[in-house]
């Protein structure tokens, strides 16, 4: 049974005008071990921590800039929110189809709030938290492209003709700002693009993007802004002890105007300074070592790396399904072939490699966690191609062979093969980073014995369900099993409203 809302009675909650207090035990666990006869005794005692959680309710209008606002997913999450706006539908070659926001964690999918009469009861996802109506998001941003939004649109051939043609009023008069240009970072086949790039030193360029966010913010009068980058994927920039491993060394470079800052960090040192959530959707390391300082000095919320999608969705949930069951993955090859610009910019080597980089690390977890199964430092082959082939356009090939070890020394062999619009499958991930980001500005906890309540981590863990390649604040594990990262996030805001992580044990009825 579907249930729109609810709202929790406890002596645990409080509902308020302006906010959701709620007192929570954390039950997690301690570790202890001793060393007898040369080898390691472990304990494990059961730990209850108590938190309070408090969730500003105020929902506020919120802005959305994206850096690459003319691209195939800039351009799809524009015209697919403004579809949902309108109500329009559009005529396709097999029904009336209706604007939806099919594939969206937050409002397409539903949480299990208890059963009643013996019915599971399920509520939406946006219902446990007031969280901001994508209708109401105001996009806008920057293309290193001067073309509209309807053009874009045309351009990237996602949607339906005649759902294009009713867009194109709406989004004809949406130009994206210039955009800070270097082509030393993307593949030289993205040159015929860049007609619209902001002129000037790094610094200056970083001070135009600080002008542009606030100039947005007034002229729309939106109370918060998130920046997103869905701009073509960079080649990694070089790390070094002087450069760039320090807020102070950073800015230092910025102001020598050094070559090796790429375009990425610079609008994310921006939105920093601005105290704007900047999330990343490209694999690139933008958030390098000296931003990441930056971004924890000023407490404002950061989170990537790299959209999690398709193929690594699915891998995500595999290798985490066979590695649970006691099954040894021991080859995975995963292939794709795609004709967008994305494929076309990643045919260079160097864009590649910082995909090849992202896709390659997201089943780390799931092997570690069996050593029954892997020796140590024993690894899955695991071989990652793409191939530009321009006549498929946005729908993305993707073929895995996953080759595992089962009993007595069988092999099991399961290959997949995804046919898919990559950018429709992109657009409801970033709406979920924004929404997501925005909404977890608004909560602060405590545990006890912290005097006062503070925000969450500025690396924003919670968006991890959503990347490939979770950014992590420094010593922190990297969870990339796709029902484990849900859990976190849906458990978390379960715990700002007092109840229990879903733990599925249903003993009611046992
Ligand atoms: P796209 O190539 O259609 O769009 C990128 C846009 O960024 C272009 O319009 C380009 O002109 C613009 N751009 C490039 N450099 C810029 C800069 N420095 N400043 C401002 N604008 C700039 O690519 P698409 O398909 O929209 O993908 C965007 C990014 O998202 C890519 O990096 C891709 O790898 C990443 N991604 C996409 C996924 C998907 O399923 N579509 C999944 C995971 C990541
Ligand atoms: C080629 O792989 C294009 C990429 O931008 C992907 O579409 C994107 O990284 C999605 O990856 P995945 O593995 O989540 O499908």
């Amino acid at each position: 049974m579907f249930i729109e809302n609810f709202k929790v009675e406890s002596p645990n909650v409080k509902y308020t005008e302006s906010e959701i207090h709620s007192v929570y035990d954390y039950q997690t666990t301690e570790l202890v071990h001793e060393e007898k006869n040369g080898t390691f005794q472990w304990t494990v005692k059961p730990k209850t921590v108590k938190y309070e959680f408090k969730t500003d309710v105020h929902v506020p209008k919120l802005g959305v800039m994206l850096v690459g606002w003319g691209g195939n997913n800039g351009s799809a999450l524009t015209g697919g929110v403004i579809a949902n706006r309108e109500g329009i539908s559009w005529a396709t070659k097999d029904k009336v189809q209706q604007a939806n926001y099919f594939g969206s964690l937050t409002q397409a999918s539903t949480i299990r709030v208890g059963s009643f009469n013996g019915e599971e009861i399920y509520a939406p996802f946006k219902s446990i938290l007031p969280m901001v109506n994508p209708d109401d998001v105001v996009f806008g941003g920057w293309d290193i492209s001067n073309m509209n939004l309807a053009d874009a649109m045309a351009r990237a051939k996602v949607f339906d003709i005649d759902l294009q043609m009713q867009l194109r009023p709406y989004m004809e008069s949406m130009v994206p700002l210039p955009g800070i240009y270097d082509p030393d970072f993307i593949a030289a086949n993205q040159g015929s693009r860049a007609n619209n790039v902001i002129k000037g030193t790094k610094k200056e360029q970083i001070d135009q993007i600080i002008k542009d966010i606030r100039e947005f913010k007034e002229n729309n009068k939106v109370d918060r802004v998130v920046v997103l980058w869905t701009a073509n994927t960079e080649r990694y920039s070089s790390v070094a002890v002087g450069f760039n491993d320090t807020m102070e060394n950073l800015f230092a470079s910025v102001d020598r105007n050094e070559a090796e800052i790429s375009p990425s960090t610079l609008y994310a040192i921006a939105c920093i300074l601005e105290n704007v959530p900047f999330i990343n959707g490209s694999p690139q390391n933008t958030f390098v070592p000296g931003l990441i300082d930056l971004a924890i000095k000023r407490n404002t919320l950061i989170g990537g790396d790299d959209f999690k999608s398709g193929q690594t969705k699915m891998k995500s949930v595999l290798v985490d399904f066979l590695v649970g069951a006691g099954i040894k993955p021991t080859s995975i090859v995963s292939y794709n072939h795609l004709g967008n610009n994305d494929g076309m910019n990643l045919s260079a080597p160097q864009t590649f490699r910082s995909k090849e980089i992202s896709k390659s690390n997201v089943v780390d977890d799931m092997v570690s966690s069996n050593a029954i199964l892997y020796e140590p430092g024993e690894h899955p082959d695991h071989v990652v191609v793409i191939k530009y082939v321009p006549y498929v356009g946005d729908s993305k090939r993707a073929m895995d062979e996953y080759t595992s070890e089962i009993f007595m020394g069988g092999r099991n062999t399961i290959v997949l093969h995804n046919t898919c619009e990559d950018s429709l499958l992109a657009a409801p991930i970033i709406l979920d980073l924004v929404l997501l980001a925005e909404l977890s500005t608004r909560i602060q906890l405590k545990a006890e014995g912290e005097g006062k309540f503070h925000s969450f981590h500025p690396v924003a863990t919670i968006l991890s369900y959503l990347t490939k390649a979770p950014l992590v604040p420094p010593g922190t594990p990297v969870v990339n099993a796709l029902s484990k990262q849900r859990a976190m996030l849906e458990n978390i805001l379960r715990a700002c409203v007092g109840l229990a992580p879903e733990n599925n044990m249903i003993l009611e009825y046992k």
